[in-house]
């Protein structure tokens, strides 16, 4: 099955789909490992791990560049964060093309204006794109897929950019309309209030999607109720490697030797195993195993 199939099959088969937040190859492959649903390929997360801000610095190429990495690693479906879809329709089609060819499941993209800025900067620059130009957009991706399962997901950011609750709900109405496949309504607020005002409100059909880093307290049980869909947990992961390395260096700092070391960091031995480095023994002994049947060696 396909990741495409699997993140659909996914979404009907469960009341609620969990994403997990990945940067590398490695994250995701531990979200994979935990059990999410799928990996959700943030460019917050991204842009942290080149020591870039969030702020379309980082180009397409390097975006799928991650993110197709992630694809190889996992089993798993991946999502991937396209901001403003790095330009007008003409260049969000060839994203979507670039994205689908890389076998990713489905990508988000927000009406933001180029370049953006992260949702959750304190007095970020926060505008909106016309809602006449992100249909468009919307148009574009949805012309540009190849399966039609592929997934685009229409993200409003008109809660953070403070233009209200009516024009959140008009905007997710219009992409719906648009033709969209799930709506992701981000919010900025440190409780999930609004959200559910919104949720409770819009009565579109699609999908809704959540990103409640500023809103932890929500619960599991409380998303059904609002016909909550899919919750990702964009950037734990990444906060948690940057918290750890932290402490660990700062001990390794402060050591004369390494075996003093208290922060509790993997063995060789998970890592060994992450990397699939014990699946190469058994590629040996296939091949050594051919060899000999072939004649090649006793
Ligand atoms: C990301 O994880 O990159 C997101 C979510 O887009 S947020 O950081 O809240 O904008
Ligand atoms: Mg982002």
């Amino acid at each position: 099955m396909s990741s495409i199939e699997i993140l659909r099959q996914k979404l009907e088969s469960k009341s609620v789909v969990r994403v997990g937040g990945a940067f590398d190859a490695m994250s995701a492959k531990l979200v994979e490992m935990h059990g999410f649903d799928a990996v959700w390929a943030g460019s917050f997360a991204i842009s942290a791990t080149h020591a870039l801000p969030d702020a379309s610095i980082m180009t397409m190429t390097e975006f799928l560049h991650v993110t197709t990495s992630m694809v190889d690693a996992c089993n798993i479906p991946v999502i991937a964060d396209c901001d403003t879809g790095f330009g007008g329709p003409t260049n969000v089609s060839h994203m979507v093309k670039k994205y689908e060819n890389a076998g990713v499941a489905a990508i988000s993209i927000e009406d933001k204006i180029f370049p953006k800025q992260n949702s959750l900067l304190e007095d970020g620059k926060q505008e909106l794109l016309s809602e006449k130009e992100f249909v468009a957009k919307i148009i574009a991706a949805k012309d540009a897929r190849r399966n039609s399962d592929f997934m685009i997901i229409a993200r409003t950011e008109a809660l953070i950019a403070g233009f209200g609750m009516n024009e959140a709900i008009q905007r997710a109405r219009a992409y719906e309309k648009a033709g969209a496949d799930a709506i992701l309504i981000h919010s900025k607020k440190n409780n999930p209030d609004e959200v559910f005002e919104f949720a409770d409100t819009w009565g579109g059909k699609l999908p809704l999607v959540i990103v409640p880093t500023s809103y932890p307290t929500i619960k599991l049980n409380e998303l059904k109720s609002h016909k909550i869909k899919i919750i990702i947990y964009a950037n734990q992961t990444l906060r948690a490697a940057h918290a750890a390395m932290n402490r660990v260096l700062e001990q390794i700092s402060n050591s004369e030797s390494l075996s003093e070391i208290k922060e509790e960091i993997s063995s060789m031995e998970d890592i060994f195993h992450l990397q699939k480095m014990y699946e190469l023994k058994k590629q040996e002994e296939m091949i050594e195993h051919n060899l000999k049947k072939m004649g090649y060696i006793n």
